[in-house]
Parts: C-alpha cells; sequence; structure tokens
C-alpha cells in the first residue's frame, strides 16, 4: 500500500498509537508529577510499530496533518483528563499545516474546553521551521491558546535556519535544545559551548530549557551542572505506550 493510503487507513481503523516520553527535571522544582512527551506511532497491523519519521513525511506531503493532529489532540487529551492529578506538563506535537488551518485552531480550542483540563498542565511544541512557515498564523495560534493558560515549546531549537532572528518573535515558555548539540558535549566542546550559549540567552528571555537526547549519565551530570531545567532522552527514559507511562521507573539524578 502507498503512504498516503496507510495514513488514510490508520485514521479510519484507528491504527495510531499514543506513545509518551518522560522528562526529567533536573534543575528547579521536582513535584514528582509526570512530565512527557506525546509521541505518535502507527501500527501496521501486524503486530509491528512505525515510527513518525517514516509516516510524517508523506502526512505533510499529502496535507493530512492536521488530520493526523486532531487524533493527537483528542487521545492526548483524554489521557491527561483521566491522569490530571498525576501530571505536571505534558506535550503534544503539532506540524506546521496545523497551526496555520484556523479550523485546527477551534478544534483545539472546544477539545480543550471539553476537556475541563487545567490549561497550565498542556504544552503544544511546534518547531522554528513549522512557525516560520505562515509566521502570523502561528504568532494568532500561539497567543490565542497562551492566553488561556497553555504552554508553548520551540522543538529542535538550534537546527533550524534563522533560530535566533525568529526567537524574538515567538513567544514560547520553553525552548528544547537540539538533540545533536547535547548528544556528545561529555567530549565535544564545541557542541558543549553551544548548549551553555542556547540555555544562557533563554535565561535572559526567562524561558526554561530542554535537553533533548540525553543519552548517558555524564551528559546528564553536565547539564545539571549547567542549570538545565529538564532533560530528556534514553538515559532518563524511552518512549512508550501511554497506558505504561505512569508506572515505569525513571533514572534519577
Ligand atoms: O519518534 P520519532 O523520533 O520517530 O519522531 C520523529 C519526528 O516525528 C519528530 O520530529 C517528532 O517531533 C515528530 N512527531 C512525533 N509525534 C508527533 C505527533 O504526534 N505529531 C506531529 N505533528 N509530529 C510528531
Ligand atoms: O523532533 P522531536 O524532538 O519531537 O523528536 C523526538 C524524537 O527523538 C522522539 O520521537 C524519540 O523517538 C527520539 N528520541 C528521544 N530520545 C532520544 C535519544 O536519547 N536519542 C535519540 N537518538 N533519539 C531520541
Ligand atoms: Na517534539
Ligand atoms: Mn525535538
Amino acid at each position: 500500500m502507498e503512504w498516503v493510503s496507510r495514513i488514510e487507513n490508520a485514521l479510519s481503523e484507528n491504527l495510531f498509537a499514543l506513545y509518551g516520553q518522560k522528562i526529567l527535571s533536573i534543575n528547579g522544582a521536582n513535584t514528582g508529577r509526570l512530565h512527557c512527551e506525546f509521541l505518535l506511532r502507527m501500527q501496521d497491523g501486524h503486530g509491528g510499530i512505525i515510527a513518525p519519521g517514516a509516516f510524517m513525511p508523506a502526512v505533510e506531503r499529502y496535507h493530512l496533518a492536521a488530520r493526523v493532529d486532531r487524533w493527537v489532540v483528542s487521545h492526548a487529551l483524554a489521557w491527561m483528563c483521566v491522569h490530571q492529578e498525576d501530571m505536571e506538563l505534558c506535550s503534544i506535537n503539532l506540524s506546521g499545516q496545523s497551526l496555520s488551518d484556523k479550523n485546527f485552531l477551534d478544534f483545539v480550542n472546544t477539545e480543550i474546553s471539553n476537556s475541563g483540563l487545567d490549561c497550565e498542565k498542556i504544552c503544544f511544541e511546534i518547531t522554528e521551521t513549522a512557525a516560520i512557515a505562515n509566521i502570523e498564523l502561528a504568532q494568532d495560534f500561539m497567543q490565542e491558546l497562551s492566553a488561556r493558560g497553555c504552554r508553548f515549546s520551540l522543538d529542535d531549537f538550534g537546527s533550524g535556519l534563522s533560530s535566533f532572528a525568529y526567537l524574538r518573535n515567538l513567544d514560547v515558555d520553553i525552548l528544547k535544545i537540539d538533540g545533536q548539540f547535547v548528544c556528545d558535549i561529555d567530549s565535544n566542546p564545541i557542541n558543549l559551548a553551544m548548549v551553555k550559549s542556547i540555555h544562557e540567552i533563554a535565561g535572559l528571555m526567562g524561558k526554561k530549557t530542554v535537553a533533548e537526547f540525553v543519552e548517558n549519565q555524564a551528559v546528564l551530570k553536565i547539564l545539571k551542572d549547567l542549570g538545565i531545567h529538564y532533560a530528556q532522552g534514553y538515559a532518563i527514559a524511552y518512549p512508550i505506550p501511554v497506558d505504561q507511562l505512569l508506572s515505569v521507573q525513571t533514572t534519577s539524578i
């Protein structure tokens, strides 16, 4: 089957699966409640799981992102409703196509209202590339949901084409430092300097930082010493199905 048919099929047959990856607080308040990022997976119908790297490019190419993101938002909010007391902040990835779809904003607003969730527990992750695709609509989207109390994080920070220029125009609460800079700071002084600089600028702008792709304890220790607020990566927790998220033990520091 072609990707477009597989995606349509996954939407109609409910073959998507919601995973989550825990994020660890390493500097600042640790409430013991869950902080995580939701990550989408597709079931192949034969017990196999397909990662979004394989199907998201086709989702975008066939303009299906706003439909896929609707599935994610509905399922993520439903899960959060059940576990509201145990969670701190959970983030939902959005594609650029969703940000520039006015109907998508109405959908999200309605879903949040119907859920009755505390908006301060909901974070939306956007990439700079997605936001730049239609900066005015992205800003409208962020302003409207920020006004309700939702949080925003800028994903993969540092990997885009104009990170610092756009940072001034995107009112996000959290910067997620791209994993390519983080993963080897224990052996790469250039990447270490980049992570330090991004964290320093974020601090001056009043934003929190998350380091992605934390794959070993040496990196985790350096991040803690640098004052980075949160760490995410295989050294802390792997992405797992959301129904296991609250029962699995996490590494602590
Ligand atoms: O999980 P994995 O590393 O394969 O993710 C690959 C890419 O897919 C990442 O860039 C991630 O942000 C994106 N992605 C994962 N889940 C979602 C989702 O629910 N919605 C959107 N729009 N993108 C997602
Ligand atoms: O683009 P985004 O940052 O949303 O992508 C996050 C993806 O990165 C997740 O889908 C997850 O599968 C993957 N990921 C999470 N932790 C690690 C890690 O420690 N190392 C690597 N290489 N990938 C990771
Ligand atoms: Na993300
Ligand atoms: Mn990222």
